[in-house]
């Protein structure tokens, strides 16, 4: 059994190639933290979800980044030795956070699997070696520019297109880009921006063949979820509601949606994304691969999630040029058939490059087994 040797913080920021736009904001610079860990077998990388505000959950990157240095630092290095079983036993004294707790157990993982060279994707029981990519596409200023963006992904190869959309920004551009492309798999996220006095809206998009509605309503409220796809026949999906296989169970049971969106930061790591899959495939429910404009380095632990047998949908798998003009890591590339290749090498597969660290970290904190204890 491995010892943790140190844990250290990076806080990286890269321009976003065009600003995404939700519900809740807009982004233009992917700014979040990342973990690497040492242990006296190897080194791991995590990449931490939380973005600079507390919008899509209630984790911050400077929140994020304290959670992380005083409570799951310390846990780990105290814990009898620095594998991942031992670490996700310890980090249940931390209530919530379960995107720090993320960061820094994907991190042991990529260092547990290098050690033994076991790639994620292997180590997941993932059943292919290439995954089908479907693109997000951010709130547009306009429906021309909407379906601009809509033809240039569908060219580049993506099988499925999500719209982004909130109140007064709906029903219009969904049956536009629906006009346009009668028959590509379309989806819709609302990032929780609805409440059931809006059912109309959900009627009037019911028509349009959608493979889903994403996250309609308040994250907190499976009871109305439930309501909602009582009325529809378009399936829901929910993606924040989802923080646990206990709410991924809760929601199954009561109705409040028939897919689920898997982001293993918003679950607390890679380790519960694996029993959320794990329940929805038990129960023969669909579930595809979430994004959180990750760098490289999540992108290589999504598409590893996402080659397991329960991933029947295409993801927010995209290709690094959707995101970045120069990744953290070597680029991720989507073939023109629209799939991309899982990562096979050891760990996680990749590491961010030398340069792309120097031109993009902000702050950098190392701390060792010792310093706090
Ligand atoms: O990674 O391509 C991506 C983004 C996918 O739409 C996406 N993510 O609610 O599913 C979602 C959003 C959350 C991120 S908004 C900053
Ligand atoms: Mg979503």
């Amino acid at each position: 059994m491995s010892r943790a040797r140190a844990l250290e913080l990076l806080h990286v920021e890269l321009p976003l190639v065009r600003p995404f736009r939700t519900s809740f904001g807009e982004v233009t610079h992917k700014r979040c933290v990342l973990v690497r860990v040492e242990t006296d077998a190897a080194e791991g990388w995590g990449e931490c979800v939380a973005d600079e505000r507390p919008d899509f959950s209630g984790e911050f990157n400077e929140g994020a980044w304290l959670a992380i240095r005083d409570f799951l630092a310390p846990a780990w290095f105290g814990a009898a030795d620095a594998s991942l079983a031992t670490a996700e036993r310890a980090f249940e004294g931390v209530r919530g956070n379960p995107m720090a707790k993320a960061a820094v157990l994907d991190a042991i993982l990529d260092a547990e699997l290098a050690a033994s060279g076991t790639s994620l994707a292997a180590w997941l029981g993932a059943d292919r070696d290439r995954v089908v990519c479907g693109v997000s596409i951010g709130i547009a200023p306009t429906t021309e520019a909407l379906l601009e963006q809509v033809d240039g992904y569908l060219a580049a190869g993506y099988r499925r297109i999500k719209l982004k959309i909130e109140p007064g920004t709906d029903v219009d551009r969904v049956r536009a880009v629906r006009d346009a492309h009668p028959d590509i798999l379309l989806s819709v996220d609302a990032n929780a921006a609805y409440d059931l006095a809006d059912a109309d809206t959900f009627r009037a998009i019911d028509g349009l063949g959608l493979l889903m509605i994403e996250q309609p309503l308040h994250h907190e409220d499976l009871v109305r979820h439930a309501e909602l796809q009582a009325l529809l026949a378009t399936d829901l999906c929910l993606d924040e509601s989802i923080r646990s296989v206990a709410d991924a169970t809760a929601a199954l049971e009561l109705g409040a949606c028939r897919i689920v969106n898997i982001k293993q930061g918003r679950v607390g790591g890679v380790p519960e994304a694996r029993r959320v899959h794990d329940a929805c495939l038990a129960r023969g429910t669909p579930v595809w691969c979430g994004g959180m404009l990750e760098t490289g380095i999540g992108r290589a632990v999504n598409l590893a999630l996402a080659a397991m047998p329960g991933f029947t949908l295409p993801g927010d798998t995209s290709a690094s040029a959707r995101y970045f003009d120069d990744d953290l890591t070597e680029p991720f590339e989507l073939a023109p058939d629209g799939t991309m290749a899982v990562p096979t090498e050891p760990g996680i597969g990749v590491r961010p490059r030398p340069d792309r660290l120097r031109a993009c970290v902000s702050r950098r904190e190392l701390i060792r087994a010792g310093d706090k204890e």
